[in-house]
């Protein structure tokens, strides 16, 4: 009886695993100011006939277009061929959207904040209030400066740490491409484009709050393909948070350039998954809270799109900035260190695109090495993996924390060259490496090599004697720098002779290694009776990195094949 009991339970169909239900909450209307929008299958009915034109126009074909006015309840069309997003609101900032002001950039610099002030492309936040009239909004309305709290009259320091914050997490997420994101009001012409030839537009991203019932009960409004648009058409982000609001740009700014919502299971966005470090979800999604939240092509189970974010942002990937380094050990960059602490190596790189790696090479004397590899804060769209090669480009380690997005490696080494490499990667089963990219910080603590390198070509005097130079001190300004010249012919007349390059020709029985005629010169000197001579001298101020200094001493010597002996050639290079 009671086996039979367990028997029919265990033959009981198993019960579906519940599904995500799409979310119940209704789709925001684009409000009062544009009462004739409508959604779905009415929108589909008003393009009629014109609706693969207007599909064509945003990338999509017909079929994707009806899709997408079908699936997603936030897509609207306005007029007979303005298709616009008019998001839902996040839920109010909580304690996981703490302010992410990191301090590094001062309050005055608030509205002078630029990522790249010579690029032709701009991202302009407006956080100080903008007229909205004449654009394809067909509206005109006064919306007041972002306000966070208190007054909207003027901006507290707090809100101008928030408004600093808000710049560097859009930063983030345009980093790879060729734009500059900047709080500070460009010329109008640098915003509009449209026209041939016309290489310098953007888009406009008004920091506000609803106005005029414009934006009622969303968080932020775009539309679609307004980036580059011959009007002035800005995006809206009624959203408030350091994270929240700054996604939220991002987000519409997505829109503008043609980018579709990310969904899950059918629900409009994706709401983001995980805690902590690594808790993930795409930009274009609604993942409000998450820490590495990137460009996504899709490739997540449930996915409601499979467009590839990346391809769309800026037009084409012809809009990337060159790669900062290498992508193989062969094509590394070698990263040196500089005065007055050359051990200390450190250089700010960007993964660009999902195939780039980052190879920086680098020489040390040997001793104790520390790695380490950073992504941005706040908000890093990058997952760093940090390996270690050898000088024969033998692996010797690799790391990449599961919950972490900055990895590091230390460990004692042996004098030599090696390269470090750095590739943007995913998390098992949270998020692939498409949208892993950004900017990180590389620094590399190791002991240096010396600053001289013996280049050899002396010439035998005297007792068949090579005289010696060698050098002591790093060329950093203010330190003491000694070159000693030794087993010359004692007491005997020599001159110092060098250049900023190497010559290598045959003189007087040997080879002439500086290059004394370009800048170069022959210094008479007086060798002590020991057969010495040591010049010791304060390294002087404003000498750049990467000098060559090549030094050779030429000592007047009866033994020598031509009545001179050389010392080996000597070369300097300044850190
Ligand atoms: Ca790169
Ligand atoms: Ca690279
Ligand atoms: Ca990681
Ligand atoms: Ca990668
Ligand atoms: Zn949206």
């Amino acid at each position: 009886m009671f086996s039979l009991t367990l028997a029919a339970f265990c033959l009981a169909p198993t019960p579906l695993r519940a599904q995500a239900r799409p979310v119940t909450q209704p789709a925001p209307h684009p409000g009062a100011s544009l009462p004739d929008a409508v959604s779905g299958e009415q929108a589909i009915a008003r393009l009629g006939a014109e609706l693969p034109q207007l599909a064509t126009r945003h990338g999509m074909s017909a079929d994707e277009l009806r899709s997408e006015l079908r699936g997603d309840p936030t897509l609207w069309l306005k007029g007979s061929d303005t298709l616009l997003f008019v998001d839902r609101p996040a839920p109010p900032p909580g304690p996981s959207d703490a302010p992410s002001y990191s301090g590094s950039i001062p309050t005055s610099q608030a509205f002078l904040l630029h990522t790249d002030p010579d690029s032709k492309k701009v991202i302009y936040l407006d956080f100080n209030g903008h007229h909205s009239h004449g654009n394809g909004w067909a509206h005109n309305i006064h919306f007041p400066a972002w306000n966070s709290s208190g007054s909207s009259a003027s901006f507290s320091e707090s809100e101008l740490r928030s408004i600093i914050a808000h710049w560097e997490y859009v930063a983030e997420d345009f980093a790879p491409w060729d734009v500059d994101v900047t709080t500070e009001a460009p010329p109008i012409d640098d915003i509009l484009g449209g026209f041939m030839g016309d290489d310098r537009y953007g888009v406009r991203v008004v920091m506000t709050q609803v106005t005029s019932g414009f934006g009622s009960g969303s968080g932020g409004i775009a539309v679609l393909g307004s980036y580059g648009s011959i009007k002035d058409t800005p995006v809206f982000v009624f959203n408030k948070g350091d994270n929240t609001g700054s996604m939220s740009a991002s987000h519409e700014v997505g829109h503008a350039m043609h980018l579709l919502h990310d969904g899950l299971n059918g629900s409009t966005y994706h709401p983001g998954t995980g805690s902590g470090a690594t808790s993930w979800g795409p930009i274009m999604g609604a993942p409000f809270g998450k820490t590495v939240v990137q460009w996504s092509s899709g490739d997540y189970p449930g996915s409601s799109t499979s467009q590839l974010d990346l391809y769309v942002i800026g037009g084409a990937p012809t809009n990337l900035y060159p790669d900062d380094a290498g992508d193989s050990l062969a094509e590394a960059s070698p990263l040196a260190g500089a005065c007055p602490d050359v051990s200390a190596r450190s250089v700010d790189g960007v993964i660009g695109w999902f195939t780039d790696v980052d190879a920086w090479s680098f020489e040390t004397s040997g001793g104790f090495i520390s790695i380490t590899a950073n992504p941005h804060t706040p908000g890093p769209n990058l997952d760093i993996e940090l390996a270690l090669y050898d000088g024969t480009g033998a692996l010797l380690e690799i790391d990449q924390p599961g919950n972490a997005t900055h990895a590091a490696i230390a460990r004692n080494l042996p004098a030599g060259s090696y390269v470090v490499t750095i590739d943007g990667v995913g998390k098992s089963g949270v998020y692939s490496d498409y949208g892993s990219l950004g900017q990180y910080t590389l620094s590399v603590d190791a002991p240096a090599v010396g600053a001289f390198t013996d280049l050899g070509n002396g010439l035998a005097g005297s007792g068949g004697l090579v005289p010696v130079l060698s050098g002591t001190g790093l060329p950093c300004e203010g330190n003491l720098v000694t070159t000693t010249l030794d087993s010359a012919l004692p007491n005997s007349s020599a001159w110092l002779v060098y250049g900023f390059s190497q010559l290598n020709v045959f003189f007087k029985g040997g080879t002439m290694v500086p290059d004394f005629g370009a800048g170069g010169d022959f210094l008479p000197v007086a060798v002590g009776a020991a057969g010495s001579v040591s010049l010791p001298s304060s390294w002087p101020a404003a000498v750049p990195a990467g000098v060559q200094l090549v030094l050779q001493y030429w000592v007047q010597d009866a033994a020598g094949p031509a009545g001179f002996s050389a010392s080996n050639g000597l070369e300097l290079l300044t850190p």
